[in-house]
């Protein structure tokens, strides 16, 4: 069987219950066969990123990020993510529109890889806020392949004041708990 790699996903949603779609996202991403979740971040609470900015009239996004480790080749783990969001009724009609549940596939084991379907590491991930802080909050010391540490780049980004943690404590069920479970019952298969 092919060794795991360490990848890292982010989640977005806005449309919806966000808090109870990224969970249970993270809950099915955990079962699929041939991914571990290792770790996920809180909550981040931030606003709507169109291709003509930010759009205050747009409902909020919760943001969170998935350190996993995966079995599966990068094209492999995309389909499967594709897979998740469309189980939890993800429409695309709009680029950067809104949505019930954004899976991207932020890094996979430090490749820089480019086709028509995937580009590794994440094009945008470098600058946003939303991706960044999340993703610090799950690995301290991460780095962006090609760009350096995940606190630099965090620091520098232009929306960070805008990714606000999110009190899950009126949620049910914290999302490390989450990560937690899905960890024990899955194991990169
Ligand atoms: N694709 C290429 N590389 C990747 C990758 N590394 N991970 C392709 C995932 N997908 C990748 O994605 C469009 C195409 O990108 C897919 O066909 C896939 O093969 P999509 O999810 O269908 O559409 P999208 O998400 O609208 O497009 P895009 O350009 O990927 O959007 P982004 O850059 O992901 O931005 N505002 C806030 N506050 N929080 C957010 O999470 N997200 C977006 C989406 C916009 N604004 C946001 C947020
Ligand atoms: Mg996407």
């Amino acid at each position: 069987m092919r060794p795991a790699v360490p990848a890292v996903l982010a989640l977005g949603a806005n449309l919806g219950d966000r808090a109870a779609t990224i969970r249970s996202a993270v809950e099915a991403l955990g079962s699929l066969a041939g991914v571990r979740v290792l770790r996920v971040s809180g909550l981040y609470e931030t606003p709507a990123l169109k291709l003509t900015g930010v759009d205050h009239d747009a409902p909020a996004y919760l943001n969170a990020v998935a350190l996993i480790e995966t079995t599966l080749l990068p094209h492999t783990l995309l389909d499967a993510v594709n897979g998740v969001e469309n189980d939890f009724g993800r429409v695309r009609d709009e680029r950067w529109g809104d949505r019930t549940l954004d899976v991207d596939i932020v890094d996979y084991d430090g490749r820089e890889s480019h086709d028509e379907r995937l580009t590794l590491p994440h094009p945008r991930a470098a600058e946003r806020g939303f991706v960044l802080v999340p993703w610090l909050d799950a690995d301290n010391d991460a780095r962006l392949t090609g760009h350096g540490r995940v606190a630099d780049l965090a620091a520098r980004a232009a929306d960070r004041e805008t990714v606000v943690p999110y009190a899950t404590s009126s949620v049910p069920g914290s999302i490390d708990e989450v990560a937690e479970r899905s960890g024990e019952r899955g194991g990169a298969r």
